[in-house]
């Protein structure tokens, strides 16, 4: 009884930093061992690198966006011993040329550059780790390429429906951050509010650079801006960089005013039976407001196999303790798949 009575005493005083102790976090900074570029459909060439240990287990990371570009950072998710990280920049994004081109841009052509990349490297089939955009694109993959897939690791999980896209650039998210919406809507005309990704798409495709600037400040520092459950200015800064936000908010806009380039409104969820026997972790932060926790729970009950771990004080970001710790997790566990 005492045992307890001090067991309870001596964790209900550890702050909130002593228990991030007891958290999972990044793996240390690594450099590449080899990085490249990889010319592929289009006019496109890719920027890609490889770290970690070359007879590791392969693994992909995917970016999200689409348009954000790979980080050092991302490496460092992955237990440099045990995998062959691989990462790459997709078509307009990062260190990829042309940088923030639309041109042969689409979904089916990130599709098939993984496959070309993935051969290329000489590899049979790779875990893949994506958040957010990534998980769409990870997801799409999985679905067009099962073979090629030997674990799914997902977070903050995108399906890029419609009502998902309307719900955080057009009516809802809006209700939870009015200061960052004001800021988000400055470039746009009352008159052209009713829909706001197409009259944003307007202006970063526009030839006036300040209009094409101010837009994608715009579009770029709401992402930032909301990413996490408490506002990161770092976060912030990194989204409102000019190069960076550029990339980030034409290529997304672009994806999303073409419905992400899918032929129906639920394409994944209509497909995902097809996938159901790849070991798949999903982590979802419940806060997470640029992708609500109600698709990933409609992606867990359609995939009922998936191991689904709800992370309940994060928002959408892979950068927040918790779902940081989940994810480093999942790649432990699948480096032995
Ligand atoms: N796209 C959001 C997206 O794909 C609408 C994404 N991926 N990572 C992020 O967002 C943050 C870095 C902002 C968390």
């Amino acid at each position: 009884m005492r045992k307890l009575l001090v067991c309870l005493m001596v964790s209900c005083s550890l702050s909130s930093s002593a228990f991030a102790m007891l958290l999972r976090t990044y793996y240390p900074a690594i450099e590449p061992n080899q990085t490249g570029y990889i010319n592929v459909s289009g006019g496109h060439s890719l920027y890609w690198e490889e770290c970690g240990n070359p007879e590791g287990r392969p693994v992909l990371f995917l970016h999200g966006g689409p348009g954000i570009g790979v980080q050092p950072i991302h490496r460092s998710f992955f237990n440099p011993q045990k995998y062959r990280i691989i990462l790459f920049d997709q078509r307009g994004a990062g260190k990829s040329l042309p940088f923030s081109e639309l041109t042969n841009n689409t979904t089916w052509d990130l599709v098939e550059d993984i496959e070309t990349l993935r051969k290329s490297l000489g590899i049979e089939n790779w875990v893949v780790f994506g958040g957010s955009w990534g998980s769409t694109l990870g997801l799409t993959y999985a679905i067009q390429h099962p073979e090629s897939v030997k674990g799914l690791i997902l977070r903050g999980i995108f399906l890029c429906r419609p009502k998902e896209i309307q719900w955080y650039y057009q009516e809802g998210a809006n209700r939870l951050y009015p200061d960052l919406w004001e800021r988000y809507l400055a470039p746009i005309p009352e008159s052209e509010r009713g829909d706001l990704v197409t009259a944003f798409y307007k202006r970063l495709t526009s030839s006036d650079e300040n209009e094409r600037k101010a837009a994608a400040q715009a579009w770029s520092g709401w992402e930032g801006g909301t990413s996490r459950l408490m506002f990161d200015p770092s976060l912030f800064a990194a989204f409102t960089d000019d190069q960076a936000a550029d990339s980030i908010a034409r290529i997304e806009c672009h994806y999303f005013v073409h419905n992400t380039f899918f032929d129906s409104d639920n394409w994944i969820l209509e497909r995902v039976n097809t996938i159901r026997h790849i070991p798949c972790v999903i982590v979802q932060g419940r806060y997470d407001v640029p992708c609500p926790m109600v698709s990933a729970w409609e992606l867990h009950t359609a995939w009922p196999e998936a191991h689904f771990e709800i992370i309940p004080d994060a928002g959408h970001s892979a950068a927040e303790i918790g779902i940081l710790d989940a994810l480093i997790r999942a790649t432990d566990r699948f480096a032995s798949l």
